[in-house]
């Protein structure tokens, strides 16, 4: 059975603690390089090298000659591909399905030929086959560095986590490498100031008010900046604070602040339903990152071993087609286009849900244009494809996920509140958290458009998006390096 990323973090040991404080005693211990014997820090340090052993010992059984089979590969076989000639012509509408062969599934489905619409003239792009026979689904494994700072942090927020020290795996250190690197500009910015202001004294409300003024630039937003600065304020008025009090209560304010829209949706982790079929909408302006977000997704469920289709619903850019095919390809998943001029979405969308049905596929990603003539047009046709998906697909399980790019920080909000009744929002992915110092919008996301943030993105590479863990990101966010 594949790891499923996008239940990671369900699986807490039962009986061991919630996230602590311990993480910042901790990181304090360790910077202050205390002399004396910390139990604390030993602890942990402990937890980090047995973690480390156990899965250098696993990397080198894996690259040994019995290689683990990779998950979920659909292999390229253009020959089988339908070739342009071959195409019933007949009917206006050119639907490609691109590609249709699977000779092996590795879910546990029938092997599937290709099946052609009936009431469609099908259309092949010869770029596209080209393009398929060329590449191979990218689905290796990140491979462990060294047992460095970096891996030393990973492994304190997992164990803080109540994760056990031989549970762990190589993907989740990476990632979480790969989250605190993409934080690193918001960070600096923000937390630096802040950790040396919070120096060693007690808190005062010099240091709050200086906070306030970071967690502002931070793009945080001014109620969750109210709210997590209350509760602060509170807390001194009753007692001394200590900066590692301090620093905790900063930390769960901004946790809780993420949580709550969550809670309120009754889903604390966003994944496919397995033995259903799921669609999930990816929308929002143009060039925020929603066919990178898409083509990640489709990645990141492969792994997890969901069988998943892409509707290409961007009709409106030609390059667009092209853009997600070349995502399908780079996970072996399967895209239905249209590649003629004009072509409606909603009917690519109602040609994907055929396929994906007959098919029994667990995930179909349907992108979306981000610009039309006018803003109007855009909000018609969003509607368009969501009343096909109701309609076509009533069993389904739907998410209209609204892709925020966190270098635009506030305008977000603005975008959010556009798209929120054409599409009928459920969630947000945030995107492009490296490259900016806007990493505190997620936070301004969660108070003030008050849909879940379900994935977030730090980098253009394939494996830069995971789905959004609060506790996680907030310690990134104010990790000390
Ligand atoms: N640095 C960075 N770039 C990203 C990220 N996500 C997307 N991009 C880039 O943003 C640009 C626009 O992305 P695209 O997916 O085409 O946006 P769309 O118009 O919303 O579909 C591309 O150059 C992507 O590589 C991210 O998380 N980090
Ligand atoms: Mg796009």
């Amino acid at each position: 059975m594949a790891y499923d990323w996008f239940k990671r973090g369900a699986e807490r040991e039962p009986g061991l603690p919630k996230p602590g404080r311990e993480i910042e005693e901790q990181q304090e211990a360790r910077e202050a390089g205390t002399s004396e014997p910390n139990v604390t820090e030993d602890d942990s340090l402990a937890w980090a090298r047995e973690a480390y052993a156990r899965l250098k010992t696993q990397q080198r059984a894996e690259s040994g000659p019995t290689e683990i089979e990779p998950v979920g590969i659909f292999k390229s076989q253009p020959e089988h591909l339908v070739k342009p000639e071959e195409m019933p012509a007949q009917a206006d509408q050119s639907i490609a399905e691109v590609p249709q062969q699977q000779t092996q599934s590795l879910f546990g489905q029938p092997v599937i030929q290709h099946q052609e619409h009936p009431q469609q003239t099908q259309q092949v792009s010869v770029p596209f086959t080209a393009a398929r026979s060329r590449t191979e689904p990218e689905l290796e494994k990140p491979v462990l560095g060294a047992f460095d700072d970096t891996f030393a942090w990973s492994a304190d927020v997992l164990a803080a986590q109540g994760r056990l020290a031989n549970t762990v795996s190589v993907e989740e250190i990476d990632w979480l490498g790969r989250l605190r690197r993409g934080l690193e500009k918001t960070r600096r910015g923000f937390v630096t100031g802040l950790l040396e202001n919070f120096g060693s004294d007690p808190l005062t409300s010099e240091v709050l008010d200086d906070l306030e003024a970071r967690l502002l630039r931070a793009d945080v937003g001014v109620k969750a900046t109210d709210h997590a600065l209350q509760a602060l304020r509170r807390r001194m008025n009753e007692e001394v604070v200590e900066p590692v009090e301090g620093l905790h209560l900063l930390k769960q304010q901004l946790t809780e602040i993420l949580e709550v829209p969550i809670r309120a949706s009754g889903v604390s982790l966003l994944a496919p339903v397995r033995g259903h079929l799921n669609i999930w909408l990816v929308v929002g302006v143009n060039g925020v990152g929603k066919t990178t977000t898409l083509g990640k997704l489709a990645n990141l469920a492969t792994r997890s071993g969901y069988s998943t289709m892409i509707a290409a619903g961007d009709t409106f850019r030609a390059a667009a087609v092209q853009q997600v095919q070349i995502w399908g390809d780079r996970s072996g998943v399967p895209v239905v286009a249209n590649t003629s001029n004009n072509a409606d979405p909603a009917a690519v969308v109602f040609d994907t849900i055929g396929a994906a049905r007959s098919r029994g596929t667990d995930l179909v990603l349907v992108d979306t244009a981000g610009r039309l003539h006018t803003k109007r047009n855009l909000m018609e046709e969003l509607q368009k494809i969501r009343r096909t998906v109701d309609r076509q697909a009533p069993e389904a399980k739907v998410e209209s996920l609204l892709v925020l790019d966190a270098s635009q920080g506030q305008n977000g909000l603005r975008q959010a509140a556009a798209f929120a009744q054409a599409a009928d929002l459920t969630g947000v992915a945030i995107t492009k958290l490296d490259g900016t110092s806007r990493g505190g919008v997620a936070l301004a996301v969660a108070s003030e458009v008050r849909l879940p943030i379900r994935f977030i993105g730090a980098g253009e590479g394939i494996l830069d998006l995971r789905p959004f863990n609060s506790f996680e990101f907030i310690e990134a966010l104010l990790a000390r390096h």
